[in-house]
């Protein structure tokens, strides 16, 4: 066998235990990685890539942060997990330095983004029974769609892709959807029983779809007249992704609840959390909610290095630099097959024209030249590298799609 066999041969190993074995919920690039460092990947075979998909988002900091790993292996030598039922000396710093951060007041801590969205609905239904006075299980929660918010029961319900609802009803009721950037849809939908409504900043797994400007200040505007709990779903675009801390920053408001997820552990581990900025949390009471593994000790450790190393090492200013650089040199690339270039931060669309062969070859083609980055839907490449991407980096990445485009 000469040397590209002998490397084929061991990818399409586990490659093929996969398919053996898996449940075939996934399609992704036959690429089968073992380590990473910072912005870069190597796979079994030894080859390096340039991670422009940052697992979605939660590895903003960068593969395997010495700090946060250095947090991870102390605290998993000392004590990983307590239950809620007893305490521990990593949720009471966690909560105030999240607080002091984001400008919260009080924190409940999950795993999963889902779980921290499900956690949000229960305490907006909650809030509008007990608080707004809306009659027993009438309350309603109005959704964007093009929504993403993660995979329950409950949230695909509300989905307005087949792909993630079709086949799996019958789903909750309660949920209403508008048009998503279109702030008199909302008003015009906002009735009595509105308890909430559930939008992303900026939608990522629709294509990374920036709404009209002011959009976020309406939305906000008018949930403060009509008494509507506004949450934030902030799990993509949190933590320093578009160029803020929150990307309600963009616009200068405040959600009353906000879902934080993916980097607030750097990818080490998964931790969410809700965060509210009014009284609304405080409808919950001991029994009513819960997580095994949420706010456990391990999980806070990790999430305070991960909250203190994107602050203190500059990821935040570096996303915004570095993104509009990225984006200035993605939309100078001329090329007929591009259709329309956006984003904010490092958050970044390459969409091509529909007629152009797909997204997905050209993935194909990047991960060749050394890149990684993946299709949504299939005309749009998302581009999301960690926030320590350098301007070399930058560069370097413009030119892979310059010389992969169609
Ligand atoms: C998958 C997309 C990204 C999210 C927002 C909640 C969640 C997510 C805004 C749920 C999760 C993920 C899940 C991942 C793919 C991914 C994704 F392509 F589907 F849209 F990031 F862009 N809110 N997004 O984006 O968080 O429960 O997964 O922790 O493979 O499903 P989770």
């Amino acid at each position: 066998m000469n040397d590209i066999a002998l490397k084929r041969s061991l990818a399409t190993r586990y490659i093929e235990t996969e398919a053996q074995y898996g449940a075939k919920n996934y399609k992704p690039l036959d690429v089968v990685l073992t380590r990473g460092e910072g912005t870069y990947v190597w796979d079994v075979d030894g080859n390096r890539y340039l991670d422009c998909l940052s697992a979605y988002s939660a590895v903003n900091q960068g593969h395997c942060h010495p700090k946060i790993l250095a947090a991870m292996t102390e605290q998993a030598a000392k004590l990983t997990l307590t239950s809620r039922a007893f305490r521990n000396d990593q949720l009471a710093p966690f909560y105030e330095e999240l607080c002091a951060l984001t400008n919260s007041h009080k924190v409940l801590p999950m795993n999963s983004g889902a779980e921290a969205v499900e956690t949000a609905l229960k305490v907006a239904r909650k809030w509008g029974y007990e608080v707004k006075g809306v009659p027993d299980g009438q309350a309603e929660i109005i959704v964007a769609s093009e929504n993403f918010h993660g995979r329950t029961v409950a949230i695909v319900g509300f989905s307005t892709d087949p792909q993630s609802r079709g086949g799996f009803g019958p789903f909750a009721p309660g949920f209403k959807t508008v048009p998503f950037g279109d702030a008199d849809a909302l008003e015009a939908a906002i009735g009595p029983n509105t308890v909430a409504f559930l939008v992303e900043p900026i939608q990522g797994e629709a294509g990374v779809i920036i709404p009209p400007a002011g959009y976020l200040k309406r939305v906000r505007e008018l949930c403060t007249r009509h008494n509507v709990i506004l949450i934030l779903d902030e799990i993509q675009t949190g933590l320093g992704r578009t160029g803020k801390l929150l990307a309600e920053e963009h616009e200068g408001i405040e959600a009353d609840l906000t879902l934080i997820g993916k980097a607030l552990s750097g990818g080490f581990y998964p931790v969410s959390a809700v965060l509210s900025n009014t009284e609304v949390m405080s409808v919950l009471h001991p029994g009513e909610h819960g997580s095994t593994f949420g706010g456990n000790p391990l999980a806070c450790a990790i999430a305070r290095a991960a909250l203190k190393v994107l602050t203190e090492e500059g990821m935040i200013e570096n996303a915004a630099r570095v993104g509009a650089r990225l984006q200035a040199g993605l939309a100078a690339i001329a090329t007929p097959s591009v259709k329309e270039v956006r984003g904010r931060g490092l958050m970044i669309a390459v969409e091509l024209q529909h007629d152009a062969g797909g997204a997905r070859r050209v993935c194909e083609t990047l991960q060749a030249r050394g890149l990684l980055a993946k299709e949504t839907h299939e005309h749009t490449i998302r581009i999301a590298p960690p926030l320590i991407l350098t301007d070399a980096q930058a560069d370097w990445i413009v030119d892979q799609f310059a010389a992969s485009l169609p």
